[in-house]
């Protein structure tokens, strides 16, 4: 089955609780505590992968990372969770389901995105002696991964979209081009589901994929017909091939395509596109030239071809590879960076694991600091404290070993 959106949910690894646990020997009366902290729950990512074809692959609903070990005596830590990645194909979009906002657009092989954090691991009752507390009698818990709803959606990432009414030939031609074997017969709505072929220059040397799409109708873009949902999957090819019926008033059927288009996206209309009037082995001698002319005041280059007896079809290819080699690169979608403020501080995760930090009173205490700033750390820390750094850096969901940049300073985040 072919599907392009679905939903599931992801859960991170539970951190592991620290333990509480006093050191016992044999003819030694008391120990001191030695339990040990809990392992952190491991993290879910999503993974980019030139191997998975379609979001059908993508099987389960629910998919949780591994939880992190508990400690145990003699300080011995609890072992991390494994963190869990998921396959997607390439051109997928990442939803928060419940917020709708944009996540990740994987689109580059190995792209990753961490989708949910696993639970920071409790400390053992060791990690709480202090000169005045030297027999701890408690532990900390680990905390819960985080959970999260996922909405993906799958965009191909063609190169070149095939746009027309239906049965004006658009699977025909990408089976005449192609490799591709889409259902081709001779009524409307024939394809229901978008078809990917690559077309190849005759010594092999060039390269380029083509996407078949549902034909498109009047009133398209308030539903009719299938409705234009599916022009997402040319929203980021790099050219068009408008595919025309010679036979069924060409001209008419550019008009409305276009209208529809622009109805839904007007930036789709500024992407080099071409004109295929196609089965042109309908027309009387001399017509094509005349519905040639006539396309042509719509301001796109038109080649006539006809899929079914193969005329036309090598030009039509120099002529989409041409296209290509001038057409800009569409750029994934950005995600915007997630931001946090608090008591003025404000958080932004700049890169996954490295944190931004803007807080005017701390960059002010650090401008202050005359001599050496390695001497005056434990000064700064305390100062960052109390300014609520540290609280700030927690909710924005920094972790042990993040990176954090603060008034010009970089450093390892630890947690008190
Ligand atoms: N005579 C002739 N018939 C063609 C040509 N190209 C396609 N056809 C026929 O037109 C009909 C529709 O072709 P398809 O390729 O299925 O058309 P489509 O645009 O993919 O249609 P939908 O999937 O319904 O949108 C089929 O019967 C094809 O055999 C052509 O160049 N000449
Ligand atoms: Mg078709």
């Amino acid at each position: 089955m072919f599907r392009d959106q679905i939903e599931i949910e992801v859960t991170a690894g539970r951190g592991g609780d620290g333990v509480v646990s006093f050191f016992r020997e044999k003819f030694i009366p008391k120990g001191g505590p030695d339990g040990g902290d809990g392992g952190r729950g491991g993290d879910v990512y999503l993974r980019a992968s030139e191997h998975v074809d379609s979001l059908a692959k993508v099987s389960r609903r629910h998919y949780k990372a591994e939880s992190g070990a508990h400690g145990q005596g003699g300080t011995r830590h609890g072992r991390a969770g494994e963190d869990l990645y998921i396959d997607v194909p390439l051109g997928t979009r990442v939803y928060d389901a419940e917020t709708g906002e944009l996540l990740a657009d994987l689109v580059e092989p190995g792209q990753v995105v961490r989708v949910a954090r696993g639970g920071e691991g409790g400390r053992g009752n060791a990690a709480f002696t202090s000169p005045t507390r030297q027999a701890p009698r408690f532990a900390e818990a680990g905390l819960p991964g985080e959970k999260r709803r996922l909405r993906l959606e799958l965009l191909s990432l063609a190169d070149v979209g095939l746009v027309g009414y239906p049965n004006a030939g658009k699977s025909s031609l990408l089976a005449a081009l192609t490799h591709a074997r889409p259902k081709v017969a001779s009524y409307p709505f024939t394809t229901l589901t978008p078809n990917l072929g690559v077309v190849e220059d005759a010594e092999g040397m060039r390269r380029f994929t083509l996407a078949d799409i549902p034909g498109i109708i009047e009133g398209a873009s308030e539903g009719k017909g299938l409705g234009l949902e599916f022009l997402r999957h040319i929203a980021r090819t790099r050219g068009l091939l408008f595919v025309l019926d010679a036979s069924e008033d060409p001209e008419e059927a550019l008009g409305t395509l276009l209208r529809e288009i622009e109805a839904y996206d007007p930036e789709l209309l500024r992407r080099p596109a071409l004109v295929a009037l196609n089965k042109t082995d309908l027309l009387e001698e001399g017509e094509t030239e005349l519905w040639a002319d006539a396309l042509a005041r719509y301001g796109y280059p038109v080649l006539a071809i006809s899929a079914k007896t193969g005329e036309g079809l090598s030009a039509l290819k120099e002529a989409l590879f041409a296209l290509l080699e001038k057409a800009p690169k569409v750029k994934p979608a950005e995600p915007k960076p997630k931001e946090r403020v608090e008591a003025g501080i404000r958080v932004r995760e700049v890169e996954e694991g490295v944190f931004e930090v803007e807080a005017p009173e701390i960059e002010r205490a650090v401008a202050r600091i005359k001599g050496d700033l390695f001497e005056a750390m434990p000064y700064l820390h305390e100062k960052f404290k109390r300014l609520g750094l540290e609280e700030a850096l927690r909710r924005a969901g920094v972790r042990a070993g993040d990176t954090v940049r603060v008034a010009g300073l970089e450093f390892e985040y630890i947690p008190d």
